[in-house]
């Protein structure tokens, strides 16, 4: 079996003006979709970013991949790190973190060639990984400030303007009684810490009995994240990025008991061995499309094992391929014991057939069929890709989108 022809696609999905630190999310979020042919004629499928650094690696190891033996992980490496200079980046340079473009190439057809594996075989793609320890995988409810969407050309708004505390509480009460979700996270650095505070402490009161974090993405100075976490003791599961960059979270850490956790300052391996040396965060954010695949979230799982470190999972705006990869992943991976990030919630059109899969309880079923088990629906990917040519945006700039809104927004990290 080899690979005789791989197929990038990348997409437009309708998108609604979530608000973070830097800006708020454009009409459309971009994504690739990644279809990867065998001799044999099956299919391996895998999704990832879709702005334009991401696409152009993408494309670039694309027809180098012809000959491949899917079940050879190491010549896929190979063949991308002749490919693609070490240093090169995907995000732009004022990003908060950056993931090496080679990994997130490397991640993307990973997951395809596992894919193609269990199909192979016919196995589930956790069997890859050396099983599943859960099949029903937790995810937390995913909050966040937002504007009401004022360009409705490419899809309509959720929920309108969510801006206070109270509306962020309706929020998560709709969100609970579609969902069920039984834990919350709250993307902050968007209002003034005082505000954040109080939400989370209204979040406390509505659901007393259920984990609870924020994530203000470096928005806070040493100084403001101490005062949150002291009005916060008690209140938080842990604490998500408060302060930009490894020295100053070491520093705040020190300062208090609250666990943190991180997807902007350790998303390499070689990044583990300075925040232990610094106990700069307690809790590491595991996401495929980054740390090296589904492999590389295993191995990553067990180093943060070792070091005493806790697993949890980012997410990013994604569809159907990505949200089974990672109940996969969260399926295979023992340290990972916090419940998982997703945008799916936020997620209004998929390209999977049967329709979006339902949260029970906040929780999904690991897909059983074999590789990830989820089955394309073309005409879904067709919509989507005309949106992307349509929607005519080819990289993610959440603070230009944010001008739209405030005319005189400046970004700035930390702001408080
Ligand atoms: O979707 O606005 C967003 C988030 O801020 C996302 O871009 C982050 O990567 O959710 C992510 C996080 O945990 O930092
Ligand atoms: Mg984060």
């Amino acid at each position: 079996m080899q690979i005789i022809e791989v197929k990038v696609t990348p997409l437009a999905v309708p998108d609604v003006p979530l608000a973070n630190t830097k800006g708020v999310h454009q009409t459309v979020f971009l994504r690739s979709l990644i279809e990867v042919v065998t001799s044999n004629g099956i299919v391996g499928l895998s999704e990832t970013y879709g702005a334009k650094r991401t696409l152009k690696g993408l494309n670039q190891v694309a027809p180098l991949l012809e000959g491949l033996d899917p079940y050879d992980l190491r010549d896929l490496r190979r063949r991308i790190d002749s490919a693609i200079p070490a240093n090169r980046g995907i995000n732009a340079a004022t990003a908060l973190t950056d993931h090496k473009l080679a990994d997130v190439v490397y991640s993307a057809f990973e997951i395809a060639m596992l894919d193609i594996q269990g199909k192979s075989i016919g196995r589930p793609l956790f069997d890859l990984l050396g099983g599943a320890v859960r099949k029903s995988i937790p995810f937390g409810g995913y909050l966040f400030f937002k504007f009401a969407k004022q360009d409705l050309t490419f899809g309509p708004d959720i929920m309108g303007e969510v801006m206070t505390p109270d509306a962020l509480i309706e929020q998560a009460k709709e969100f609970r009684g579609k969902h069920g979700f039984q834990s919350w996270k709250l993307k902050g650095g968007v209002l003034a810490p005082d505000l954040e505070i109080e939400t989370m402490l209204k979040l406390r009161e509505t659901f007393p009995h259920h984990p609870l974090r924020i994530d203000p993405m470096g928005a806070w100075t040493v100084e403001t994240a101490k005062q949150v976490v002291d009005k916060l003791d008690g209140v938080l599961e842990y604490l998500e990025d408060p302060c930009r960059g490894m020295d100053d979270m070491a520093r705040l850490s020190a300062m208090i008991d609250m666990p943190l956790a991180t997807n902007l300052v350790v998303v390499e391996f070689e990044q583990i061995i300075e925040a232990v040396r610094k106990d700069a965060v307690q809790i590491v954010l595991a996401d495929h499309h980054y740390w090296r695949g589904a492999t590389g979230v295993s191995h990553l799982g067990e180093i943060c094992r070792a070091a005493s470190l806790g697993v949890s999972m980012h997410s990013n705006s994604h569809l159907g391929v990505s949200l089974a990869a990672m109940c996969h992943v969260a399926a295979a991976t023992p340290s990972l014991t916090y419940d998982c990030d997703t945008h799916y919630a936020w997620t209004t059109k998929d390209i999977v057939q049967g329709g979006p899969p339902r949260f029970d309880a906040g929780k999904l079923r690991v897909p059983e069929g074999p590789g990830l088990g989820v089955e394309l629906d073309q005409e879904a990917v067709a919509e989507l890709h005309d949106l992307y040519n349509r929607a005519m945006m080819v990289d993610r700039d959440d603070t230009d989108e944010m001008l739209k809104y405030v005319p005189d927004f400046v970004r700035k990290v930390p702001r408080w």
